[in-house]
Parts: C-alpha cells; sequence; structure tokens
C-alpha cells in the first residue's frame, strides 16, 4: 500500500483503487460503493487500518474497489473471516460485505453466532433478492412467485426478513438502506461504523440485469418514524415485520459489550491467574 495520508487529507476519492467496478451499469451495488466511500471520508478511516471483507458474488467483489486492506473470501464465509481478522487485531474497523445469498443462504449459519457475540464489525449485506454472479436464481429474500431458471413455475418459499432475524438473534444495531438514496445510506452506514458492537445494515440494492425492481421499490420507501424508540426490541419488530412500507434508518441499537473487549479480559485471567489442574477437572466427572 501507498504511504497513507493524513486524515484531513482524506475524501471519497482517497478510497477509490485503480480497479474500474465490472457490475453491469445501472447496478444498485455502485451506489453502495459510493456511500461507502463518504462513509469512511467522513470518518476519516485511514485505509491503513482498514479490512474490507467479502464472500462471493457480484457484491463480493467490493474490497477490490475500496483502497484497505481486503479479502475477497469463500462463498458465504465473511463473518468467520471478519471475527478472526478483528480478534487478530481489535485496533482494526473491519467491514464485512456480500450479498443475500452469500450472507442468508449458504452462510445464514454464522449470523447467529456473530449477532450474539457482538464483534465491533459492520455487515453490509447488497440485498438484490437474487443470485446476481451466477444469472438470477432465487434467493432467500426473493419473493414468492419470483420466477428465474432455478424457478420456472414461481418461487414457492416464503422469502425470510433480515431485519426481523437479526433484531431476534441478538445484533446490537440492526438498519435498513437503498441503494438509490446514497446520501441517507452513507450516513447509516456511518451510523453503524460509529456503533461498538456487530451493526447489520440490510441494502437494497436492485439487480438490474436479473431482477429489475428500480421501478417496484421507491414507491415503497418510507424513513423509519422520527419518534421510533430504537432502544425498544419489540417496537423494533413489529417495525421489521410490517408490511405496509419498506422502512428506511435504524431499527434497532443498544449498547453491549463487544467480543474482543471480553476476550482481552479471559487472556488477561489466564495469563495471571491459576490455570485448572487437570486432577480437580477429572474429578468432576467421577
Ligand atoms: C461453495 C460455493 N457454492 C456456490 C458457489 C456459486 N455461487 C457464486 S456466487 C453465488 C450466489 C451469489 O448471490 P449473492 O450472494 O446474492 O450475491 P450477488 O451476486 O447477488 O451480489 C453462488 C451460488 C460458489 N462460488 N461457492
Ligand atoms: S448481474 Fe446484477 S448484481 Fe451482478 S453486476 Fe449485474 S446488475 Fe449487479
Ligand atoms: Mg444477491
Amino acid at each position: 500500500m501507498s504511504p497513507s495520508p493524513q486524515a484531513t487529507e482524506l475524501t471519497p476519492q482517497s478510497y477509490k483503487t485503480d480497479e474500474h467496478p465490472i457490475w453491469c451499469p445501472g447496478c444498485g451495488d455502485f451506489g453502495v460503493l459510493a456511500s461507502i466511500y463518504n462513509a469512511l471520508a467522513g470518518l476519516k478511516i485511514n485505509p491503513k487500518d482498514l479490512v474490507v471483507v467479502s464472500g462471493i458474488g457480484c457484491s463480493g467483489r467490493t474490497p477490490g474497489f475500496i483502497k484497505s486492506y481486503g479479502f475477497h473470501s469463500a462463498h458465504g464465509r465473511v463473518l468467520p473471516v471478519a471475527l478472526g481478522v478483528k480478534l487478530a487485531n481489535p485496533s482494526l474497523e473491519v467491514i464485512g460485505v456480500g450479498g443475500d445469498g452469500d450472507g442468508f443462504a449458504i452462510g445464514g449459519g454464522h449470523i447467529p453466532h456473530a449477532a450474539r457475540r457482538n464483534p465491533d464489525i459492520a455487515y453490509l449485506i447488497m440485498d438484490n433478492s437474487t443470485y446476481g454472479l451466477t444469472k438470477g436464481q432465487y434467493s432467500p429474500t426473493s419473493p414468492i412467485g419470483f420466477q428465474a431458471g432455478s424457478t420456472p413455475y414461481g418461487n414457492i418459499e416464503r422469502p425470510l426478513n433480515p431485519l426481523a432475524m437479526l433484531i431476534a438473534y441478538g445484533a446490537t444495531f440492526v438498519g435498513q438502506g437503498y441503494s438509490g438514496k446514497p446520501r441517507e445510506l452513507a450516513d447509516l452506514i456511518t451510523k453503524a461504523l460509529e456503533h461498538k458492537g456487530f451493526a447489520f445494515v440490510n441494502i437494497i440494492s436492485p439487480c438490474i440485469t436479473f431482477y429489475n425492481t428500480y421501478k417496484v421499490i421507491p414507491p415503497k420507501l418510507a424513513e423509519v418514524p422520527k419518534d421510533h424508540d430504537v432502544t425498544d426490541r419489540t417496537k423494533a419488530f413489529a417495525l421489521a415485520l410490517q408490511d405496509d412500507h419498506i422502512a428506511l434508518g435504524v431499527f434497532y441499537q443498544v449498547p453491549a459489550p463487544t467480543f474482543e473487549a471480553q476476550v482481552e479480559q479471559v487472556i488477561k485471567q489466564a495469563q495471571t491467574g491459576s490455570p485448572p489442574r487437570l486432577d480437580e477437572i477429572f474429578a468432576e466427572f467421577d
């Protein structure tokens, strides 16, 4: 990496790499990327302190377009890799990015454990309700009736609700954004990055090629109500479960100790305390 810039010199441009995104023109992921650049510049995060971890998918290409350390990992494995990075060096800013297929299908088993452990990681899902990279198969967030090569008679599976799922699993920050509202999305990503703990943001990011939702999404959008109490889990659930509109903003946010801070405490205890004797442990099984 070239010499790191001074914080005062950091602008959205500072985070662009020489790689040009090869996404289809009009892909929602461009809006997400621009919002990430703006959030990083606003927080003056030095590229040398930043690690962006992705899975596999069109969205998985994101680390290549952000000046930082990056890890384009395996399909569905964003969270274990991101958690490993954070534990190895808690001073790093760690962002996980990936698609709805990557995160909720093959990688779905990692979400509850990341959420309940509460590492200080921001996890951004670019949710286009399809498998973009592999040519538009149905995904866990595709609606009933979604027609594609893998569902020629229409999808018969009910879509999962990412926001309700993350609130249920105990994530300490849960929000939703839209790639077509990059300014609001940059504010939301900024809040997620500032949050001390596991911050999940579901970003609706249309796949113009295989599931073009640009006409159907905007009329359904609404802001999270101004008087919504983000610390009230029951109200956050209610907001996530309603289907009158697609709410954008912070649904839920509460403080909680981070995983890495607690691991550090355990390491200190193990280093300073006397280790349990093996014969005492075996005696428990007599
Ligand atoms: C273990 C494994 N299984 C399947 C695949 C094939 N595969 C690559 S990307 C992908 C799904 C991509 O969809 P999503 O995660 O929603 O990302 P998008 O392309 O929509 O951004 C699949 C099934 C793979 N690369 N690795
Ligand atoms: S296939 Fe869809 S998700 Fe992939 S780059 Fe093209 S528009 Fe974006
Ligand atoms: Mg997808």
